[in-house]
């Protein structure tokens, strides 16, 4: 997608924090953290908001959910029972979505860190 800056970090041309790159999906760290682990693991297939997904997708959003306490780990986040993570996706204008390429939000580190909108 032309318009698409994770289309662009995913084809290399604007740098980030790559921290796992496989076949269907990059994941970096979020250029303004909001906790002191904030990954996005993004899938390389262009789908605009988890609304446009359809059955199709549902072995991508299954990898993708299951990359994410992997990572979290590796990158910071405490193990449970004390530790932890936060996994989000904002879907479109009410769920505060900025970039319209689907993310994974994966927020971790020991609090207080501020919420995440
Ligand atoms: P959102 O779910 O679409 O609202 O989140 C987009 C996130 O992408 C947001 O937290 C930004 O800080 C982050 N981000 C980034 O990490 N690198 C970028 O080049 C851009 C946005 I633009």
């Amino acid at each position: 997608m032309a318009d698409c800056i994770f289309c662009k970090i995913i084809a290399g041309d604007i740098p980030a924090k790559k921290v796992y790159e496989d076949d269907a999906f990059i994941a970096f760290h979020d250029i303004n953290p909001a906790a002191p682990t904030h990954l996005l693991i993004v899938p390389k297939k262009h789908i605009e908001t988890l609304a446009d997904c359809t059955a199709d997708d549902e072995a991508l959003l299954g990898k993708m959910m299951s990359l994410a306490p992997k990572l979290a780990l590796e990158h910071g986040a405490r193990a449970l029972p004390e530790g932890g993570m936060r996994v989000v996706m904002n879907v479109g204008p009410d769920g505060g979505q900025e970039v319209y390429h689907i993310h994974l939000h994966v927020l971790a580190g020991e609090r207080p860190w501020r919420g995440f909108a």
